[in-house]
């Protein structure tokens, strides 16, 4: 008989903030008051929050304890070299840039490196990504593989990039209109899908040649690096700081969201290798965030996200439990016979709302209204990831149609339990047998760039 042997989180709790569960009348009107969209509710009104794994984390007592110790000094910040060591022996990049958030270093890597009329490949997109790319002057096109736009294949790594696309937009627009492309390390919007470690050292053998820097998106690389121990043969017997490490390897540099992986509330950074590139970044660094030394963080961010980096692969601990709580919420509401993502992700499950609202074309907004509906059912509250979240195509104006219409239960870092977990997939069980009552939504108020942040939409009449 084998005896079964469950493993637990690697910390226990120290410090709890509470919550509390709203009357489904109140829920009703405070989605209505937020037009339907769920980044416009007040988190006062929120039980579960899966909106996002972004800024979210549950910080430990030793980042904590950095925050006291944070140098706030304007210049020469000794906090600043702590998080500038850190990044060179976590990740390997010497040169450290640091912004306020992730999207700080995607406007500035976009500024230094593409001229008007250039194309960036990258495996799916990012919104704040791609408006960087296009807000520069650039084409994005996407070169990941034809899998990850089924939410039912199962590849082991829907993010991987095809080469033979990556080699087809080299042939169409020459390698000298590619200043670079962008591999997202666990595709955010494929459902947090990993890239294999042979795509991205074939990624980095194929533009090295042709003078194309490769410039990962590293925001989610520790959760990718623990799915190449769990899925790729050779990698069994690593730690995962050893496979993230590997991962950078086949890179010029990085942009991470430090939002995520790193544990800490806010902060992120560019980190380079060439000491030019890096020179041209911090001129704009200056202008944009803040001093080459704190950039858009203070002191005592830095400190907290120096120790949040090293904290993340001390043990592999840590991302097994966080990778595996996702994991057992994706198995509760598979059982429940609901349409997800597979395989389940790193960061959240990805609801299938094209095919759980069969009934709702793609212009009424299946997952959006998905989203809304979970949310009246229960107070959790998700995202949505699909045709609101793609935008509109800036030379004809129409809706971008992206095949994945998905709504995103994003699990937040080291903050719920196994019974919040419990209570997420009875509630999308519940939504899921009433999901003939969903009706389709209409914008009342569409913002021209990022739509999805403060979109306002009401029902369609039956
Ligand atoms: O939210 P920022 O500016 O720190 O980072 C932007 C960003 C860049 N890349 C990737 C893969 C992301 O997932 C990302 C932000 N993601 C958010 C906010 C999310 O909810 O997924």
């Amino acid at each position: 008989m084998t005896v079964r042997r469950s493993w637990a989180e690697p910390w226990k709790i120290k410090m709890i903030e509470p919550i509390r569960m709203t009357a489904p009348e109140h829920r009703q009107e405070a989605i209505r008051e937020a037009g339907y969209n769920t980044f416009l509710l007040q988190s006062d009104d929120v039980y579960i929050d899966l909106l996002t794994d972004s800024g979210t984390s549950a910080m430990s007592e030793n980042q904590w304890a950095g925050i006291m110790l944070g140098d706030e000094a304007y210049a020469g910040s000794r906090s600043y070299r702590h998080l500038c060591e850190a990044i060179e022996e976590i990740y390997g990049y010497p040169e450290t840039v640091p912004t306020h958030q992730g999207r700080g270093a995607e406007h500035i890597l976009s500024q230094i490196l593409i001229r008007p009329g250039d194309v960036i490949p990258g495996n799916m997109y990012f919104t704040t990504t791609r408006f960087h790319q296009e807000y520069a002057g650039g084409k994005f096109v996407d070169v990941i593989i034809d899998e990850a736009h089924d939410p039912a294949s199962t590849h082991p790594f829907k993010g991987n990039v095809d080469l033979a696309k990556l080699a087809a937009v080299v042939e169409e627009h020459g390698a000298e209109r590619i200043p670079y492309i962008c591999p997202e390390t666990n595709v955010n919007l494929a459902g947090g899908q990993p890239m294999s470690m042979e795509n991205l050292r074939q990624v980095w053998e194929f533009c090295r040649p042709l003078g194309i820097l490769v410039m990962l998106d590293a925001t989610r690389a520790l959760e990718n690096a623990w799915f190449i121990k769990q899925r790729e043969t050779g990698y069994q017997d690593r730690s995962v700081r050893e496979i993230l490490k590997e991962i950078c390897s086949y890179s010029d540099g990085a942009t991470v969201s430090s939002k995520k992986d790193n544990l800490v509330n806010i902060g992120g950074f560019l980190a380079l290798r060439d000491p030019e590139l890096a020179r041209r970044a911090r001129a704009l660094l200056v202008a944009f965030e803040g001093l080459q030394t704190y950039g858009g963080m203070s002191g005592r961010d830095m400190e907290a996200l120096a120790r949040g980096i090293r904290e993340m692969v001390e043990t592999d601990d840590h991302v097994r439990a966080r990778v595996g709580q996702v994991e057992y919420l994706g198995r509760l509401i598979s059982e429940a016979g609901v349409p997800i993502v597979v395989p389940v992700g790193g960061h959240g499950v990805f609801l299938d709302a094209r095919a759980i609202l069969a009934h709702l074309p793609q212009d009424h907004f299946p997952a959006q209204a998905l989203a809304a509906a979970l949310y009246v059912d229960s107070g959790v509250r998700g995202m949505e990831r699909g045709i609101v979240s793609a935008g509109r195509n800036k030379e004809t104006g129409d809706h971008n149609r992206p095949r994945l219409e998905l709504v995103r239960l994003t699990i937040p870092r080291r903050v719920y339990t196994q019974s919040h977990m419990d209570v997420t997939a009875e509630s999308v069980a519940a939504v899921y047998a009433e999901r003939e009552q969903v009706r389709g939504l209409r914008f009342t108020y569409e913002p021209p760039d990022l739509r999805f942040f403060q979109a306002r939409f009401e029902p369609i009449e039956a």
